[in-house]
């Protein structure tokens, strides 16, 4: 026992040593090399130069080994994938070999066997999504300013210090498979599309192309009259055409490798071809028109909705179905998780396995918009592995949404995915330590959406928090101490997190109930006089002394029918619809009797309740593992988690109190009461607190 002790308190020490000030600005590339390697590579490029370098500032292996990197055809890879074996890599393109030399030193640095295998993408496309503001303003971002674009006299020089931002930024992106960066906001200034906004874009891509990535940029559909001086943006008008085809040849010019548009039109103000009462279809098709000649693709979101309709979760599939099979190849559809927004929950969107002819790319939020932005600890993976193993029945059982977009299903010209990247200047690139594991995962699930969260989990953590000892290679010090004290609670901690957020936030299916504009805290309340119904959470949680939930059944929009049976019916029916998409799709009066056997009103409290006691265990496991984490990243973990609980706190009191004026029952007194007044949160709901 007292040697047990001992070493015990010895590994402490040995940790403490090694816990040196971490800012997170490397991310989970903060290995190095502890040994020497030889590599052999008989090709050269700069895409080459780059793995090779990255093999002798990462190696972890044995020392003195050689390891062989070969470009050469091989029909069992495909696209930028690789195989990999103990004696190196073998890749049909330069960037195979990258990817697969990040993956070598993945597997070195967490301690996974190295076998003979062949890894390929599951999309072609693996992008992310910047929602960035020429003036250097981020819609959504919660890291500071963009790493892009900024204001002021020196808007548009490229500097040492850009260059190399830039720089680390891709080698973060191809670290894990990430080959595509969209630059600026899908709410698009036409302005980027200008020659001088372009010229700076021909200096991102210029560092971003040796690592894989390509640019892309969101276009404004109203170009060619805002800044081409026509009379007219319709896509079907012959000098519009003459515009846009003019516009790809002047970008192809400067950007060989440049990777297309993505495009927001008809949508929340933007402007598109329904101004000119044309269909996305015709839009879309112009502009991979335009595009076609260089390879670059049109990525046209499918995030639609007007004020008119009684239900916006139907829109999308009402407005894209119809035009299944009449956009050109060149064209993906962008189809985010769920049909209403990024919310916490909700059921996938059944665009997903909807159509068959017409190629579909899921969208997902990094950034954390809705759950909790850069103040909650919120591993994303567990919603996104959620989304892709849901069942679309689009071809019988099986039919995942994964596979109903990597191009298993029905295949698929081209397939993609995108992510809203959650970067900023913040030292650490993401605002919260653990939101750099949002960004991994995106990574990691866009190149094999069938990993699971715990893998991501398990890796990230391992490569973002092992000790550093010089010398020693990571994995031998992933000792059992470290590993039960440290890696499993974390992971768990890591892993309940998006839970518990759907817990405290909205249980149950219940949606959009977000303060208005800041979408940080709850506002089920908000609805200002004269704003569009859509735009306010009463539309969303329609709560009323007889109950709650948004009635999408049969007996109400119907939306239940925009699924493949038989799932349409499980959800249409009260009995087989999952509590978790309950008040999603349907309205209950507040003593329905639930499974559990509680009655709806003290099932929804019971929720709020275990949501915030979750956030308080975090706190307490977070705080247990101090001596495993360096000072600074400890200080600001634990003091996010503070903020979190107190905002889960706001929430759990906000909603409760709200809704019990509607429900009339009692809180159930085994709760902790509400600490907060329904009038001071209804009063403050504007500041984020
Ligand atoms: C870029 C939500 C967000 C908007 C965002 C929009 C979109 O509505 O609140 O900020 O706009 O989604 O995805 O286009």
């Amino acid at each position: 026992m007292i040697m047990k002790v001992s070493v015990y308190v010895f590994l402490l020490f040995l940790f403490s040593l090694n816990l040196r000030a971490e800012n997170g600005h490397d991310l989970w590339l903060r290995n190095k090399s502890t040994s020497h390697v030889n590599v052999v590579c008989s090709k050269s490029s700069p895409t080459l130069s780059i793995a090779v370098q990255e093999l002798q500032q990462g190696w972890q292996g044995k020392d003195g080994v050689k390891v062989i990197l070969t470009v050469k055809n091989d029909k069992a890879i495909r696209n930028n994938g690789f195989r990999l074996s103990p004696a190196g890599i073998q890749a049909n393109t330069d960037l195979g070999i990258l990817y697969g030399v990040y993956e070598l030193l993945r597997r070195q640095q967490t301690g996974e066997i190295i076998e003979e295998n062949v890894c390929n993408p599951s999309y072609e496309f693996r992008i992310l999504d910047h929602w960035d503001n020429p003036n250097g303003t981020i819609e959504r971002g919660y890291a500071g300013q963009s790493i892009f674009w900024r204001s002021g006299d020196t808007a548009l020089s490229v500097t040492q210090n850009d260059r190399t931002l830039w720089k680390e930024y891709a080698r973060a992106d191809a670290s894990i498979g990430i080959n595509g960066a969209v630059l600026n906001n899908v709410n698009a200034s036409p302005m980027m599309l200008s020659k001088k906004y372009l010229q700076r874009v021909k200096a991102i891509a210029e560092v971003l192309g040796p690592y894989g990535i390509r640019t892309y940029l969101s276009i404004n559909f109203s170009s060619p009259a805002v800044i081409g001086g026509l009379k007219t943006s319709d896509p079907l008008d012959p000098e519009v055409i003459k515009w846009w085809k003019g516009k790809a040849r002047e970008i192809y010019s400067l950007i060989p490798d440049f990777g297309g548009f993505l495009v927001k039109a008809s949508s929340e103000g933007q402007p598109g071809p329904q101004d000119f009462g044309r269909t996305h279809a015709d839009g879309a098709n112009m502009l991979a028109d335009a595009l076609n000649p260089f390879g670059g693709i049109v990525m046209w979101r499918a995030f639609v909705y007007s004020p008119t309709d009684l239900d916006r979760a139907k829109q999308a599939y009402n407005e894209f179905m119809p035009l299944d099979g009449q956009f050109r190849d060149n064209v993906i559809i962008q189809v985010k998780n769920g049909p209403v927004d990024f919310q916490p929950r909700e059921p996938f969107s059944p665009l997903f396995g909807a159509m068959k002819k017409t190629s579909v790319m899921p969208e997902f939020q990094v950034t954390q918009e809705y759950l909790g932005q850069a103040i909650h600890l919120v591993f994303l993976a567990t919603m996104w592995e959620e989304c892709l193993q849901s069942e679309t029945y689009q071809k019988g059982a099986g039919s995942t949404v994964a596979r109903c977009t990597d191009g298993s299903v029905y295949p698929q010209k081209h397939t993609a995915i995108a992510g809203v990247s959650n970067i900023g200047l913040d030292t650490n690139w993401c605002g919260h330590p653990f939101a750099q594991a949002n960004w991994y995962a995106f990574g990691r699930l866009a190149w094999n959406n069938s990993l699971t969260s715990e893998k991501i989990a398990d890796e990230w953590i391992k490569l973002t928090f092992a000790p550093v000892v010089p010398g020693q290679a990571t994995s031998t010090l992933f000792s059992t101490e470290w590993t039960e004290h440290f890696l499993i609670p974390v992971r768990r901690m890591m892993l309940q997190s998006r839970e518990a957020a759907v817990n405290y936030m909205m249980p149950l299916g219940i949606h959009h109930i977000f303060a208005g504009n800041h979408h940080y805290g709850p506002g089920p309340w908000y609805a200002p006089r004269g704003l569009r119904p859509d735009w306010t959470p009463p539309y969303y949680h329609k709560a009323d002394t007889l109950g709650m939930g948004f009635e999408r059944t049969r007996a109400g929009s119907d939306a239940v029918s925009q699924y493949h049976e038989p799932l349409g019916s499980q959800f249409n029916d009260l009995n087989t619809c999952p509590d978790k998409y309950l008040l999603w799709f349907h309205h209950l009066p507040w003593d329905y009797k639930m499974k559990s056997g509680r009655k709806l009103w003290d099932e929804i409290c019971y929720h709020y309740e275990t949501g915030l006691q979750q956030v308080r265990e975090f706190q307490k496991i977070w705080d247990k593992v101090e001596s495993y984490v360096d000072t600074d990243r400890f200080i600001l973990i634990q003091s996010k988690l503070r903020s979190q609980c107190a905002n889960a706190q706001v929430w759990k009191d906000a909603c409760l109190l709200y809704f019990q004026q509607f429900s009339r029952m009692p809180i159930p007194y085994d709760i902790e009461r509400p600490v907060n007044n329904l009038e001071d949160l209804i009063r403050n709901d504007t500041r984020r607190r």
